[in-house]
C-alpha cells in the first residue's frame, strides 16, 4: 500500500517527475519535524524508484515555507532540541541523488529558504520573498542557514540577510546566485516541471554523476574534486548510455537513454 501522508502532497507527472507539495496552508507550510520526515521518506521512495528520474519541491502560489513550525520548535528546551530528529531529516534531503528542483512561489523564509538551499535548481517567481528572519526571535538558522547562504550567495549579503532578517526578492536573489531563474508568479510549477522533464529525459546515471561531482565541490580541495570528477567520467565510459548518447550524434536522431 502506497504511504499515506498528512502533510504534503505527491503527484506523479508522467513516466520520470516526482512532484511533492508542502501542504499545510493554515500555517504558510511551517516544517514541524513531521513535515521534514515525510518529505525525507517520499525522496527515499523516489530514490529506490528507478522510474522517477527528477523530483520538484513546491508550496502554493502565496508561500513555499515559512520556516521551522515556530510553535513546535519554541517547546523544546536546549537538550531536546540538541536530540532533535531534524537534522537527520535534514541530512537525508541534502543526501537525495536525484535532481531535486524548487518552485518557489511567495515567501520562502528561515527553514524555507534553507529547505530551498537544499534543492540543486531553484526556479523562483517575480514575487518570491526569501530570507532568514531567526534573528528576529532571538535565534539563528539552524538548518545550514549560516553555511549555505555563505557559499552560495557570499559574505556581504549572506550576513546581510542573517543578521538583519531583512528579506530579499526573487530579482536580487537572481543576481546573487540563490535562484538558477526568475519567471512569471504563474509560471513557476510549468517552468519546474518542464525543466525537470528536461533533465529527466538526460541519462540518470550521468545526471546523477554530475550532480554528486558538483556538490563536491563544497566539500573537496580544487584537485581532489578534479579527481573525483575523472573518476566519475571514466566510469561513464562503461555505460550504454554513454554509447547511445554518441550513436544518437552520429546518427542524427534523439537519444534515448535507460539508466544502464
Ligand atoms: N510556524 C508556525 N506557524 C506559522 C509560521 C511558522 N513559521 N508562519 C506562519 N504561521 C502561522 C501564523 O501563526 C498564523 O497562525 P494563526 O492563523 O493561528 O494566527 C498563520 O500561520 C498565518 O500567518 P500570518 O497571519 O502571519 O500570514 P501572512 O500571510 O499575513 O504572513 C508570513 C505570512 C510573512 C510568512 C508570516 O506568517 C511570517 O512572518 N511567518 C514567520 C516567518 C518566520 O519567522 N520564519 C522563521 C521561522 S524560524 C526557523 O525557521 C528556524 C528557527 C526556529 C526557532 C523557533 C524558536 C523560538
Amino acid at each position: 500500500m502506497p504511504p499515506s501522508y498528512q502533510d504534503i502532497l505527491l503527484e506523479r507527472h508522467g513516466e520520470h517527475l516526482l512532484h511533492i507539495v508542502l501542504n499545510r496552508p493554515d500555517v504558510r507550510n511551517a516544517l514541524r519535524n513531521q513535515t521534514l520526515m515525510e518529505v525525507a521518506n517520499a525522496l527515499a521512495d523516489a530514490e529506490a524508484d528507478v522510474g522517477i528520474r527528477a523530483v520538484v519541491i513546491s508550496g502554493n502560489p502565496k508561500v513555499f515555507a515559512a520556516g521551522a513550525d515556530i510553535n513546535e520548535l519554541a517547546a523544546r528546551n536546549a537538550i531536546e532540541t540538541q536530540l532533535d530528529v531534524r537534522p537527520h531529516y535534514w541530512r537525508a534531503i541534502a543526501q537525495f541523488g536525484k535532481p531535486l528542483l524548487a518552485a518557489v512561489s511567495g515567501y520562502a523564509l528561515g527553514g524555507g529558504c534553507e529547505l530551498l538551499m537544499h534543492a540543486d535548481i531553484v526556479i523562483a517567481g517575480r514575487g518570491a520573498k526569501i530570507g532568514q528572519p531567526e534573528i528576529n526571535l532571538g535565534t539563528i538558522p539552524g538548518a545550514g542557514g549560516t553555511q549555505r547562504l555563505m557559499r552560495t550567495v557570499g559574505k556581504p549579503l549572506a550576513m546581510k540577510m542573517v543578521l538583519s532578517g531583512e528579506f530579499i526578492g526573487a530579482e536580487e536573489a537572481l543576481a546573487a546566485g540563490l535562484v538558477a531563474e526568475v519567471v512569471d508568479d504563474d509560471a513557476v510549477l510549468p517552468r519546474a516541471l518542464a525543466l525537470a522533464t528536461t533533465i529527466a529525459g538526460k541519462s540518470p546515471l550521468a545526471v546523477r554523476l554530475a550532480k554528486e561531482a558538483m556538490l563536491k565541490s563544497y566539500e573537496l580541495g580544487l584537485e581532489a574534486g578534479l579527481q573525483f570528477e575523472r573518476k566519475s567520467y571514466a566510469l561513464l565510459a562503461a555505460s550504454e548510455d554513454r554509447r547511445e548518447g554518441i550513436a544518437a550524434f552520429k546518427e542524427k536522431r534523439a537519444a534515448v537513454f535507460t539508466g544502464r
